[in-house]
């Protein structure tokens, strides 16, 4: 037991040592919070761009509301060959997580079928928190594997009365 616990409210909000010993880690901890909730300015957040290679030519369609946090939902992925014809028939992977945190995408989305020709599912998404997330896909198809990586930002939800 700490020897400041039997002390009174009263005597800690004097100041005392027992206080002030929290007064750097409490510092250090509003630093960390502060810089967790900050996307970097040069963020690429498109949404269309081509794979890492240049291979394809990845188009991510989010779902039509916003997606929030803690809710599942769905995006499309459209995928090109560079010259604009679609892709067919590809696998893709999905990864992701938070940079800024250090962790992964809380649930496993998988891309589960082609619903037009080049345009695939990608079911199962969720962030779970508000901030900037990395969208990570492994793509397979006729012309070779690849990768595509998009950011995305979950803003907090708007104050509502
Ligand atoms: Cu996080």
């Amino acid at each position: 037991m700490p020897r400041f616990a039997r002390r009174s409210p009263l005597s800690k909000s004097l100041g005392e040592t027992p206080m002030s010993r929290h007064l750097i880690p409490m510092a250090l901890l509003t630093t960390a919070l502060a810089a967790c909730g900050t996307p970097p300015q040069d963020l690429d957040l498109s949404l269309r761009h081509a794979s890492t290679q240049g291979r394809y030519v990845v188009q991510m369609d989010p779902p039509a509301a916003r997606p929030a946090v803690n809710q599942m939902h769905a995006w499309q992925i459209k995928l090109s060959s560079p010259d604009g014809a679609p892709v067919r028939n590809a696998r893709i992977a999905v990864d992701g997580g938070m940079p800024q945190h250090g962790h992964g995408l809380p649930t496993r989305p998988q891309v589960t079928r082609e619903v037009a020709e080049g345009t695939y599912l990608m079911e199962g998404m969720k962030f779970s928190m508000t901030g900037w997330w990395e969208i990570k896909l492994a793509i397979q198809a006729t012309d070779g594997a690849d990768t595509a990586v998009f950011n995305t930002v979950i803003d907090p939800p708007a104050v509502t009365r």
